[in-house]
């Protein structure tokens, strides 16, 4: 399955929304933090996991997706949230804790939630599973269109939840599909030291669903893999797993020293950036011009312009609201 001109368009679009939108946050999240990585302090509390070089896996699968499909993410959430069409305004007010955020500015960047488009995630790792298993099991049982994405990474892929999942799913053949994310890295664990299969896709078989993987982090062969597993989880065939080989350009979170990477290893993932190999690819293959990609990259430096200054602007949250919208 080969994405048409448009798709690929579509693809090169959102993959740089998510670049400039990142590398905008990670210039805002180091404002006023003293001293540096005080989390409590700046423009944007909390932690950070920024997800550049990930975005081929954000958008080679969603493009495939309609508004009534449900996406579960992880707490490196920015792309996949904008492949799904996540406002992009409300999500910067919500990672600035504003009140005009998706959750009121409660959630912050580990937690962006908009039923709108039926996207989740959340700060706890594989915790999107089981809520994925659920969307497709209602989707199921009310005859209703639509399937399910579970994002995880390949660490989160050795939690109870990620087993529990695969076997509901294939137990009762849910329009699912679990998308593995690997960056080889679970914070400073290398996979090799964390599982014991050095690709996840071969764990599929044990739950007798299609186990795929994909090489080298490319949007285009990722969204042939995606096309086909959504195709069969649409057409009532069950689930599947892929597993993508990805890469983070940045560390596990904002203010991690990558001390675990071995020398070298930045410097190459650099040169092989997803972004600008597309878009080589691309101009290539004559689906746009130089002209036109700058254009691309133009409109969306505009639109993360705007999202950042909506968030600026915006008004904190009042002190009599804090305990709204809260459930224990
Ligand atoms: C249940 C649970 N255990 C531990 C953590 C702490 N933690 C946060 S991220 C992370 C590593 C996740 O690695 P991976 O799933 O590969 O995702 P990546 O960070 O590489 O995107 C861990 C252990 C957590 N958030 N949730």
């Amino acid at each position: 399955m080969q994405p048409s001109r448009d798709q690929k368009i579509w693809m090169y679009e959102h993959m740089v929304l998510s670049r400039r939108f990142e590398e905008a946050i990670e210039k805002i999240y180091l404002e006023g933090k003293s001293p540096a990585f005080n989390m409590a302090d700046g423009p944007i509390p909390g932690e950070m996991h920024l997800s550049n070089g990930q975005e081929p896996c954000a958008v080679g699968v969603c493009v495939h997706l309609m508004p009534e499909d449900v996406v579960t993410a992880t707490h490196r959430p920015h792309h996949q949230a904008i492949a799904k069409g996540v406002d992009l305004k409300k999500m910067a007010a919500e990672i600035f804790g504003k009140a005009t955020g998706l959750s009121g500015g409660r959630g912050g960047h580990m937690h962006i939630f908009d039923p709108d488009v039926n996207f989740a995630c959340s700060g706890i790792i594989a915790q999107g599973m089981g809520p994925a298993v659920g969307a497709a099991l209602s989707r199921k049982l009310q005859g209703k269109p639509g399937v399910a994405v579970s994002y995880i990474g390949e660490g989160a892929a050795n939690q109870g939840a990620f087993h529990e999942s695969l076997n509901l799913a294939a137990t009762w053949q849910l329009p699912i599909v679990f998308v593995i994310e690997d960056n080889a890295w679970g914070i400073s664990v290398a996979k090799e030291n964390s599982t014991a299969v050095p690709r996840n896709d071969v764990r599929a078989a044990a739950y007798g669903m299609p186990g795929h993987f994909v090489e080298n982090n490319d949007p285009i062969a990722i969204f042939g893999v995606a096309g086909q597993a959504i195709a069969r989880a649409r057409g009532g065939d069950g689930p599947s797993l892929i597993e993508i080989d990805t890469y983070r350009l940045a560390g596990h979170f904002m203010g991690d020293a990558e001390g675990y990477r071995p020398e070298g290893e930045k410097d190459a993932l650099f040169e092989k950036d997803p972004i600008p190999r597309l878009r080589k690819q691309m101009i290539e293959a004559g689906d746009f011009s130089d002209a036109d990609a700058a254009r691309i990259e133009q409109d969306a430096q505009h639109k993360v312009d705007e999202a950042i200054a909506f968030a600026r602007e915006s008004a904190e949250p009042a002190p009599e609201d804090a305990l709204s919208k809260i459930f224990v």
